[in-house]
């Protein structure tokens, strides 16, 4: 008897083991990622009007590192059909797009509708649907009419009414066909890159005082989008819209400084998440203290960071029926020491650094972490009661040619850290999403950094398209509703080994039996 009960022990090692939390659960979907400007060329095809990606790259290619521009991309704006056609080979049972804005309305406004416009979208749906593909489309991913550029963009609250007018033709156009929406890609590193900072369009170079003012008027438009979906299509139409947000996890240099990692969240997500997801509705606490005493401290009479009314922090609360994620590295933290008397640094008064120790890839910012997505979706589950979360976005740069293996590794790791935050913590994720489909204009970098499952020669005026080792692994995680090493797959060796399955099938009680071993060898069992 107490041969058996000393078996007991062992219990805890079998369930720690990961391998049990690897598996998908039922309505869990993989799919790709894309965005407009990024992918589809055609920048003047039919009626369609400039946008200031277009007027940027024509006007300051020096800014871009290949000096190139998005003019016709992956040409997806015709290649579209054979784009669905690689996803449903892969598998994929969902793909994220964005819709470009000028493509649906020439001028920016809705006095002129493009019929072919909206047509290519409707095809594209069209295409999906019938190949079982579910659409998420994005309304925003970065691509305003050029003509609101010179009026200011974001930093201009008229364009609050004129993104409501142009949500509006796009639900009624195409919202019979779309059931998942996002009103904005990225509010808060677009807002930083973009008005912060003068290297993607349209390049404002404000930091501490453009970026905010952009995310404040992004914050309100989404809120008011989601609002006239609600007033005017979601009884007939029964879609879910939200929000996408980058979320970096931080980790504290010194163990136990939760305070800067916390403080480091609050400035990165929390500043877009806090009024949508938190109960106050408002920025977060810490940073509307510090940034309004930095402003004190620079002789200004009011804060850097706009304040909501009370309208506005009703209208923007609760406006997003899941949590969008996107999330690709992590940081690490400190604080940086101050008296009284001296500016936080950096308004946060927190300094991220990355861990020399984290692998990188061909993107210098992104170094590889995968505890990090883990790390961020409890982070997530903790300051917004664990809301439904779909990760929208997702993936790493690879090295020339389709040997992928760096990606395969990364996606391998990010999943995995997903599915223990997931099976084991309790974190309610939906869905995961690769970036990207395909290799595209990755905005400043030009074509110069490959983040695509499916690698696209540039050189080539078919743009011809080659799915690389990654999709092939892809394809055997869905089918199989598991995550699986590439090392357990046919692809790791050719030919093909026979496939391990008895030794398979013990795989999990691997720790009982080695713990047995063990007892016996050391004389605790006879
Ligand atoms: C994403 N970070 O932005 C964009 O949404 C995509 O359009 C882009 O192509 C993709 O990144 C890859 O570059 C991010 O520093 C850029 O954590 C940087 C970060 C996060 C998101």
């Amino acid at each position: 008897m107490w041969k058996v009960l000393n078996l007991l022990w062992i219990l805890p090692g079998v369930l720690a083991n990961d391998d049990i939390h690897l598996k998908f659960p039922t309505g869990f979907t993989i799919g790709a990622s894309s965005a407009a400007y990024q992918i589809e060329g055609g920048w003047n095809a039919s009626d369609k009007g400039v946008s200031v990606w277009d007027s940027f790259v024509h006007e300051k290619n020096w800014l871009i590192s290949d000096g190139s521009n998005g003019d016709i991309a992956c040409d997806s704006y015709h290649k579209y059909k054979e784009d669905v056609d690689i996803m449903k080979n892969i598998g994929l049972k969902h793909y994220r797009f964005s819709l470009s804005w000028t493509r649906i309305l020439p001028t920016g406004l809705p006095d002129k509708i493009s019929q072919d416009g909206l047509q290519y979208y409707k095809d594209l749906i069209k295409e999906l649907r019938s190949k079982g593909i579910e659409p998420f489309v994005t309304i925003y991913h970065w691509d305003h009419p050029e003509f609101m550029s010179r009026l200011g963009s974001w930093t201009n609250e008229v364009m609050v009414e004129w993104f409501v007018e142009y949500a509006r033709v796009v639900f009624r156009e195409l919202g019979s066909m779309v059931k998942f929406w996002t009103t904005v890609n990225e509010p808060n590193n677009y807002c930083e890159q973009s008005y912060g900072g003068k290297k993607q369009a349209p390049g404002m170079d404000l930091p501490f005082f453009g970026n905010y003012l952009c995310l404040h008027n992004l914050l309100k438009a989404h809120a008011r989008v989601y609002q006239i979906y609600n007033e005017e299509f979601r009884a007939k139409q029964k879609g879910k819209i939200g929000i996408v947000i980058p979320c970096r996890h931080n980790f504290p240099k010194v163990e136990n400084d939760t305070e800067s990692a916390r403080i480091a969240f609050e400035f990165d997500c929390g500043w877009a998440a806090n009024p949508i997801f938190s109960k106050d509705g408002d920025y977060p606490a810490v940073m509307k203290q510090r940034i309004k005493e930095n402003s004190q401290l620079e002789g200004l009479p009011f804060s850097r960071l706009p304040e909501f009314s009370p309208y506005w922090i009703n209208l923007i609360r609760g406006s997003s029926d899941y949590f969008g994620l996107n999330h690709y590295t992590s940081k690490m933290v400190e604080p940086v020491p101050r008296n009284n008397g001296t500016p936080w640094y950096q308004d946060s008064g927190v300094r991220s650094f990355v861990n020399e120790s984290w692998p990188g890839c061909p993107t210098d910012w992104l170094r590889v972490v995968p505890e990090g997505l883990g790390g961020v979706l409890r982070d997530i589950k903790e300051a917004y009661k664990n809301p439904p979360v779909y990760i929208l976005e997702n993936g790493v740069s690879s090295y020339p040619g389709i040997a992928d293996y760096n990606r395969i590794e990364f996606l391998y790791g990010y999943m995995k850290s997903m599915l223990l935050a997931m099976n084991r913590d309790g974190c309610n994720v939906k869905v995961y999403t690769v970036w990207s489909l395909l290799d595209n204009f990755e905005w400043d970098r030009g074509y110069t950094e490959r983040f695509g499952l499916v690698e696209v020669d540039f050189n080539h005026p078919n743009r011809t398209r080659t799915p690389r080792l990654a999709t092939k692994w892809l394809s055997q995680i869905i089918a199989k509703g598991k995550l699986i090493k590439l090392q357990d797959t046919y692809l790791y060796t050719q030919p093909p080994p026979p496939q391990p399955q008895a030794a398979a099938m013990f795989m999990p009680f691997f720790p009982l039996i080695f713990s047995f071993v063990i007892l016996r060898l050391t004389g605790f069992v006879s």
